[in-house]
């Protein structure tokens, strides 16, 4: 099955975000297999981003990832990876469609409140980076005939 990996930044946490953006992807239909909240350490967090090692604003990235709590996620269902960004919206929130949570709830790129792993190979990286197997679960919706035909 399908996962991929959220996390709220520590902008989306002091903003009180964390609620609402969880029950998005309830309302939505995924499955939560993983949660927790954590201050990152500066290596998971260069780790993290280190595609983007070489661009301007990494050291700002890291400094901001790792400046206060982030909540951490795992999220299944066929699809997610793809529908999680769409959810998420643009990069840049000015730019990002309104009813996506950038576009409904950020203005500034460096505090874009959410990530969300690009592809499923990411996802793959990323969730083994941040969890052990030991903090996913593997479970089913009791509701999923309602969910899915
Ligand atoms: P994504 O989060 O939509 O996948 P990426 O291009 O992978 O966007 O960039 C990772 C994160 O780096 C962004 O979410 C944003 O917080 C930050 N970032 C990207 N581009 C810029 C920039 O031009 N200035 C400042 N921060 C940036
Ligand atoms: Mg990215």
């Amino acid at each position: 099955m399908e996962r991929t990996f959220i996390a709220i930044k520590p902008d989306g946490v002091q903003r009180g975000l964390v609620g609402e953006i969880i029950g998005r992807f309830e309302a939505k239909g995924f499955t939560l297999v993983g949660l927790k909240l954590l201050v990152a350490s500066q290596e998971l967090a260069e780790k993290h981003y280190d595609i983007h090692k070489e661009r301007p604003f990494f050291k700002d990235l890291v400094s901001f990832i790792t400046s206060g709590p982030l909540v951490a996620m795992v999220w299944e269902g066929d699809g997610v990876v793809a529908s999680a960004r769409r959810i998420i919206g643009a990069t840049n929130p000015l730019t990002a469609e309104p009813g996506t949570i950038r576009g409904d709830f950020a203005v500034s790129i460096g505090r874009n409140i959410i990530h969300g792993s690009d592809a499923i190979e990411t996802a793959q990286r990323e969730i083994s980076l941040w969890f052990t197997d030991a903090e996913l679960a593997n479970w089913e919706l009791t509701i999923k005939p309602w969910l899915v035909e």
